[in-house]
Formats: C-alpha cells, structure tokens, sequence
C-alpha cells in the first residue's frame, strides 16, 4: 500500500486573514527554498472560516499546492441555523477537508458522538472529505486501557458511511494535545492499528488500507520521524507547532 502521508495543520482559534497571508506565503517559499518535493508528502492548512476565502484566493493565484481544510461544519445544509457554516458553503471555497469531532468541541461544546456522526454525514454530501478527530482522556485510558474510548467514537462516527467514502481518521490522546506530553510512537501505533480494524470491519478492506489515519497531539519536527516511521500512523495532525512557519516547513520536511 502507499497512502501518501498528510501533515495538516489545524490553526485552531490563531491568525487573522492579514496574519494567514503572510503566514501562508512565508510557508511557501520556505518549502520551496528547500526545493522540497511536494509531490511526496501532502500539505494541509486548517484556518479559522473568516481566513478561508482569502486563503483560498491567495493559493490560487500563487499556486500554492497546499490543500485547504475547515475546522468545523453543520450537520445541516442551509436554513435558520444562526452561527453555523454549511459544507455546501465550504465546498465553493475549494476547502477539501474538514476537521470534526475535535477534542475541543467534544469538551466546549458538548459534541457528542451522534452530533459528530451527523457531522461526518454533511461532509460526506457537500464531497468534503471528513477528518474524524478520537481519542481518549488520561482517566479514560486508565479505566478502560488505550484503545477502548477511540474505537467506540470511530465506530459511532462511521455508522452509514459508505464503503467507498474517502475518510480521514486522527487520533489525538487528550493528554498530549497542546500539553507537550506526547505520546510515545509505540503508543500511537497501538491506536491508530486499532482504528485501521475499525475501518476495515464498517468500510472493508481495501477502504482500511487507502485511508490515512494520523497521529496528533504536542507533534514537533523534533518527534515527527519517529511517528512516521510506525506502520500505521500515516501522518500528523499538528496545532501549535503549524503555527510556526519555519517549524512546520521542517516537520512537513521529515525524514523517515
Ligand atoms: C491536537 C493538536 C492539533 P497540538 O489538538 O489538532 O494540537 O499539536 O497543539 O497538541
């Protein structure tokens, strides 16, 4: 199998659209400073909505081969949802991913694992390719060890998925996100195994093996090779260090 490895950077709640213009631009040419092969590894940004229009317009015009991601979408199409951004919106924007079910919304906004499966069905209609955020907290993987708590909200979010739905699958321990207590890369390859059986059991075989499942979570171009280097674990999904254009080119630039 070769699934081509993502590193997707999710800005979370930083930069504004002047600050994504310089930021974007800065990460381009410090790639391609580096003549680094973008044909090998895929690029992804995940700016906050008010960034994506003038993100958008600025790779287009630039050719910057970065794909573009939102963090969040409506489980509804249009209507009277005040607040809400609809993936038909996302989709005219040229945004290709869509993170959902981040831990931070499952906590601070009470995401449950229906909301997130309703979530997954919308980006699935508006041909947006869904980023399933899972991933347990510390008392979690104490009560019902490592893989437990991932499977079960991987398994809820997939119900209905098509076999043929091309999915994206993150599994970032709530205890390493943005803690700097990563988790070990033995650690990451026990879970995101486990989710590639998961895949395999709702979507089939061949759909486990084509689809990425990324590991995130305190990820730094100093840890970066050695996740990489686990046979399951097909990219990162990186918050604070994406924000950092000279330490994100670098990560981008792994070696395995
Ligand atoms: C986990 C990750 C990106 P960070 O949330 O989604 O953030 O790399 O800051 O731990």
């Amino acid at each position: 199998v070769t699934r081509k490895p993502l590193i997707a950077g999710n800005w979370k709640m930083n930069l504004d659209h002047l600050q994504a213009v310089a930021f974007v631009q800065k990460l381009h040419w410090t790639l391609k400073d580096a003549a680094h092969e973008t044909d090998s590894v895929e690029v992804a940004v995940f700016p906050p909505f008010t960034d994506i229009r003038t993100v958008q317009t600025l790779m287009d015009a630039d050719k910057i081969p970065f794909a573009l991601g939102a963090q969040d979408v409506s489980a509804k199409d249009s209507g009277a949802y005040t607040g809400e951004v609809s993936g038909a919106f996302l989709k005219k924007l040229d945004v290709h991913y869509v993170i959902i079910g981040h831990s931070e919304r499952r906590e601070y906004h009470a995401e449950s694992d229906e909301i997130v499966a309703g979530k997954v069905q919308a980006a699935l209609r508006h041909g947006l390719v869904p980023v399933i955020c899972v991933g347990e907290t510390l008392e979690q993987r104490e009560e019902s060890g490592p893989t437990a708590v991932s499977v079960a909200q991987l398994r809820a979010a997939l119900e209905g998925v098509a076999s043929d739905a091309d999915i994206v699958v993150a599994y970032e321990p709530v205890w390493a996100i943005g803690t700097g207590q990563v988790a070990s890369p033995e650690q990451a390859q026990e879970v995101c195994a486990a989710l590639r059986s998961v895949v395999a059991d709702s979507q089939g075989d061949a759909a486990a093996e084509r689809t990425r499942i990324l590991y995130g979570g305190s990820v730094k171009s100093g840890n970066i090779a050695s996740f990489m280097r686990e046979p399951d674990v097909d990219g990162a999904l990186v918050g604070g260090a994406s924000l950092l254009a000279d330490e994100f080119a670098a990560i981008i630039r792994y070696q395995k």
